[in-house]
Parts: C-alpha cells; structure tokens; sequence
C-alpha cells in the first residue's frame, strides 16, 4: 500500500542517525548490547564483561562530575546536535566523549535489496570489475566520437545537429552551442583531436558571432556556452597559468571570449528595474528584454551565479558576481511554501507570479545551485553564504514534507508537484527533469565526500540522512521510469499510481517489469530527449555511495541509447515515443548529450579521482568548475590525459 506523507525521518534505517541524540548511558548500553560490540561480548568471558562495564562506570561517573568548559563543534554538523551535546564539560570529558561517539561508527543497515547488489564496504573492485568498466567507458568513448562526427559532417558551427535530415539548426542563437558544450567532454575523455577541431573553431568564429547575434536565452547561453568556456580555460591549464593542452587555443582565448560574452549577458541584470534580470539577451547590442509573457522563470535566473562567481574569480573583475549574488540575496526576502518557491517570477516587481510549485522545468536548479553555490562560495573569507545553505536545507525538508508520495502498488518513491501552491492539490506527475535530484540531494549530504568517509567522521547529521535515503529512492524511481518502457529509456513525464490518482493502459510497454502499473506515460510526454539527469544522479550518488548497482543501471541506460538512437550516418537522435518499438525518431541531437550525458557515463565507468566531487562543483549543464582551493592545488593537471 502507498504510504502517505510525511517522507521523513520514519523512512531512514540507518542506525548510525540515531546516535545523534542519545544519551551517553544509551550510547554505552547500547553499544554494548549491539553490533560487533554485542557479538564480541557473547564470547567474552563473564569476567572480562563485568570489567568492561566498571570502566565504563567509571567514566560516566568522571563525566557527571566535571567542571564546565566550553566544547567546539565542527561546522558540518553546526546547529545539529542537541542540547545535551552543547552541556560543557571537562578536556578529558571533551576526550572520552568523543571516544564514546566514535563507537557507533557502524556501516548503515542496508535494505536487502542493497545487500544484494552493493559491494559498498567490502573494498576495492576486484580486477576484472575494473577491466570490465575500462571497457565500458571507451563505449562510452566511442559513444562521444559517433555523436561529433555527425555534427561536424552535417552541422559544424550550427548549435544543434538534425541526424537524419543531416543538416544543422541553430535553436540557441547561433553561437555554436555544440561546439562549446562538447568541448570539455572531449577534454576530459583526452580526445585531442576533437579538443583541436572545437578549439580551433571557437578560436577563429565564436568572437564574431557573439558580436553579430541577436536574441539569445540567458540562462541557456550562461549554462552552455560560458560554462563551456569557461571549464575548458580550466581543463587546459588556465587557472595554474599553464597551457596543459597539446592542441587547441591557448586557455587565455576561452577566458577573453567568456569576459566578453558576459558583459553582454551583463545587460539583462543591468537594465531590469529589480535584482531579478530580464530573460532573453540581443548579443549585438548589449541590451535585454523580458520574455513574451514578461516573466523570468526561477530556475532561470537562479543558475547563473556558478558560471559568474567562477569568472569572476579568474578575471579578477567582481562585477559578474555582484549582479549573480544579488538574485540570491533577493530570494532570500521572498515568502516561501516550506522553503518551496513558485516557478516564474516578475522582473518588474521582483515578486513571485502564480502559485505552482515543482522540481521540473522553471523550478529544478534553483534547488541545484543553492547547495552547489555554497559549495562553491563556503570556504570564500569575503562574505556570509550559510544563508544559501539554510535555504536548500529548508525547501528539501519541504520537498520531503510536501512533494513525496510513495506508489502503489511497488512504493516507488517519487516528487510531485504543487499545481496551485500549498493549498491546491497534489499532482502526481515527475518530470524526467526532477531526476537531477538524487545527485544533488546526496552532494548536498557528504558535500561531496563519500558516504563512508562522512560516516567515519562523524559528519552526516539527521537531515543528511534522510536526505541521502530520499536521493537512493528517487534514485531508483528515475531508473525504473527508463526500464518500465520498451526502449529501455524513459520518457519526458511520468505520473504516478497512487491512491488518488490510476490511469488505466498507459504503461510502459514493457510487461517484464514489476513496475508496469506504477508508472503511468500519457501520450503527450512520451518523448525522450536524450536528457542526462538520472545518468548524472547515478554518477554522483556511484561516487558518493560507492554502489556498484549504480554503475550497472547506467550501463544498462547507455545501451538502449545506443540500440534505439544511434543514427548510422552519425550523431543520436531524440525519439518520439519510448513506449512502442521500433520507437519513432524525432530528428534532433541536444547539446547536451555531448556536453552532459555521455561525459556522465564516462565519469561514472571511470576512476574516481577524475574531477572530485569535494574539489569541483559542475554546472547544471555539467561544466567543472575547481572550488577556490583546488584552483592552484589540483585542478587541470590530471584532466588533459584522459584515461584511456
Ligand atoms: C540542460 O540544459 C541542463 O541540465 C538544465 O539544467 C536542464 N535541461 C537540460 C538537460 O535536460
């Protein structure tokens, strides 16, 4: 049966939150009468045990007496302990305390299903696993190849590539787009001769262009063509004044193009009346509009501030930042629904326009960048960035409170949307889009570190966990949406099955799969735009968990892409409808199949240590930017062998 709200704390079994808020007495009692502890004293000689027990008398007693002195707490785990973790004690209470914390570091208690497909904490993959990946990574590789071949054979310096009428489209302005979102694909895969043919064309056009253009999206050139810029400056040596790439422009040309193209995205905060900027950007004059309907989406405008902290930083101009960190500042004002924003938004009146609430289009990456902003900015002197994190820790304990709802009838975890705010109904509808989630809902918990390390030292709080536990869910919620269908890929939008809400017929296609009446495809959302967010969920949570199952599903995923939309001629093709087989094909490769997907899979077959997630945040459109202390330290060096 479906479970209703709220998806919280009820739904985390791992033991290791529950130490948080007990009692010193419970952490001894209980650790002695559980796990390894427990195992050890049934062997132990009644002796021994009674001996252990005085020592642990003794300390409580040692404990109970002590004077007060203030105790330091770690920033992670700031505001998160309780009370009576904030009781003052002695240094060598300060000392026995934390040993006595320390005890019930324990691997979680994995569902069974986990048990069965993790290799989480028994070590490294054995040799053959590591072959086996090796291999799966240069499909992927390849993969990448096929798909710029076609583009440069049919469509080089259009922004999209139509694979089966062979010819190119510009659906972004005309900048180029897959040129510059490829780019640092090919950087990290060290596909130097890729690298030199992007290079180059950006080297002798993109100028030019940007000076010619006319109506371009803000937030679409920010995220692709900037954050491509401005990853590829990175990857190549730029910000260690180095040229770390044997092919291609030197790192200074992709900084110079980015300077300029932001100052003339620049106009859209400059010329709107509020901190929120207009929505569309004429290139050749520098100045901006507001959209049709006058409106800026939220996610929008608030995925922007990555890609101009990060040139900031790198030219040393702090004009970019100061009009990205305004919006933040603005939002920071704006009534919420449990942390929960509206998806469009006036540049005219700064206010929230209309009531609906989702994680899919117009609302998705403002949840993205307000951890990955604070990521980014958290270790920077110069300001006070906690605000961002208390707004992402707000709305996820809204997401969790207001949006998820488990199915019926396999309780597939999944979030919903808010059609007429807080007090319209519930609709039960995930766009493809919200599949971004799981990964940053996990990044969000360790900060980019794995779970065990986390877990180790003691940083993952309450939320965290439950956080992370919604992240594993969702998680495989998006997975089950790509293999409830016949072509193994998932659809654009997929309702749900729950006590209000059954479609009869409108499954799938695939009859094999537990979760045939769970998901429910109308017609009209049955395309597949060849869209990376659930590969780059199981990226980041394959990093962070270090479960092999999430390596497997997206190995599984990158072999539908390429039995149904791998185009002979070259390039891949979105579909139509990922419900019937053979499957119609839409003619249209997406950017960011090259700039996002396949740089996904290929980070997630590959070696850990390529691009860290505690030492780079990526973009929403997956560009790679080194958090300030990695600039100088580790960034680029790494990056331009690739590693095949
Ligand atoms: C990309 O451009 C970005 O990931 C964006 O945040 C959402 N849409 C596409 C991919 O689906």
């Amino acid at each position: 049966m479906s479970k209703s709200l709220p998806y919280s704390v009820k739904d985390v079994h791992y033991d290791n939150a529950k130490f948080r808020h007990r009692s010193f007495f419970k952490v001894i009692t209980q650790t002695l009468f559980t796990s390894d502890m427990k195992r050890e004293c049934v062997s132990y000689s009644t002796g021994k045990f009674l001996g252990l027990f005085m020592i642990f008398g003794l300390a409580c007693l040692i404990l109970t007496h002590a004077s007060k002195t203030p105790s330091a707490t770690d920033g992670l785990s700031k505001g998160l302990e309780t009370n009576e973790e904030h009781k003052v004690v002695t240094d060598v209470g300060v000392r026995f305390k934390k040993l006595l914390r320390r005890a019930p570091r324990l691997p979680p208690r994995l569902s069974g299903n986990e048990k069965v497909s993790s290799g989480i904490f028994t070590g490294k993959p054995n040799e053959h696993d590591e072959e086996k990946w090796k291999a799966r990574q240069r499909n992927v590789k390849e993969a990448f190849i096929h798909a710029w071949s076609g583009y440069k054979k049919s469509a080089m310096g259009y922004d999209e590539l139509l694979p089966l009428s062979m010819q190119g489209f510009d659906g972004l302005g005309g900048l180029g787009a897959t040129v510059v979102d490829s780019l640092d694909t090919a950087m990290i895969m060290g596909l130097e001769e890729v690298v030199s043919e992007a290079g180059s064309w950006i080297e002798s056009n993109l100028l030019e262009r940007i000076s010619q253009k006319g109506d371009v999206n803000l937030f679409e050139t920010t995220i692709r063509v900037l954050g491509g810029l401005l990853s590829a400056y990175h990857l190549s040596g730029g910000d260690q004044d180095m040229n770390l790439a044997n092919t291609g422009p030197k790192p200074t040309i992709y900084l110079e193009i980015a300077k300029n193209l932001a100052d003339r995205l620049l106009s859209a905060f400059t010329s709107s009346p509020t901190p929120i900027p207009y929505s569309d950007v004429l290139l050749k004059n520098s100045s901006a509009h507001p959209a049709h309907n006058l409106l800026s989406s939220t996610s929008e405008v608030s995925t922007l501030q990555l890609e101009f902290n990060y040139l900031s930083a790198i030219s040393g101009d702090p004009k970019y930042k100061t009009e990205g960190m305004k919006v933040f500042a603005h939002f920071k004002t704006l009534p919420k629904v449990e942390g929960l924003v509206p998806i469009y938004i006036s540049p005219h009146s700064g206010e929230f326009i209309g009531q609906e609430i989702r994680l899919g289009s117009r609302g998705d990456s403002y949840y993205e960048y307000l951890i990955k902003v604070w990521l980014q900015l958290r270790s920077i002197q110069d300001g006070n960035f906690t605000y961002l994190y208390d707004m992402y820790e707000e709305a996820m304990r809204g997401v969790r409170h207001l949006l998820v709802q488990k199915t019926i009838p396999n309780e597939l975890v999944f979030v919903g949307e808010l059609p007429g705010g807080s007090k319209g109904s519930f609709s039960p509808k995930m766009d493809h889009l919200v599949c971004f989630l799981p990964g940053t809902l996990a990044l969000g918990a360790t900060k980019g570190i794995t779970k065990e390390k986390a877990m180790k030292d003691n940083l993952l709080t309450i939320e965290d966990f439950e956080n992370l536990k919604l992240a594993e869910d969702l998680a495989k919620t998006c997975f089950e949406m790509y293999s409830v269908t016949s072509t193994g890929l998932a659809p654009e939008i997929a309702y749900f099955h729950t006590k209000d809400f059954y479609e009869d017929g409108l499954g799938g296609g695939n009859q094999s799969s537990e979760y045939v009446n769970d998901i429910i495809i109308k017609f009209n959302d049955r395309h597949n735009l060849l869209r990376p967010e659930t590969v780059e969920s199981l990226f980041v949570l394959y990093r962070i968990t270090q479960d092999p199952k999430y390596r497997e599903w997206g190995w599984q995923i990158f072999q539908s892409f390429e039995k149904y939309t791998k185009v002979d001629s070259g390039g891949y093709t979105s579909l139509n409808d990922v419900t019937t087989l053979p499957p119609q094909r839409r003619d249209k490769m997406e950017t960011f199949f090259l700039g996002e997907t396949l740089k996904y899979l290929y980070l997630l077959f590959g070696d850990s240590s390529v691009i860290p997630l505690d030492k780079f945040v990526f973009n929403t459109e997956a560009h790679p930017f080194p958090i300030k202390d990695a600039i100088y330290l580790e960034g680029g060096s790494f990056m331009m062998k690739g590693t095949m």
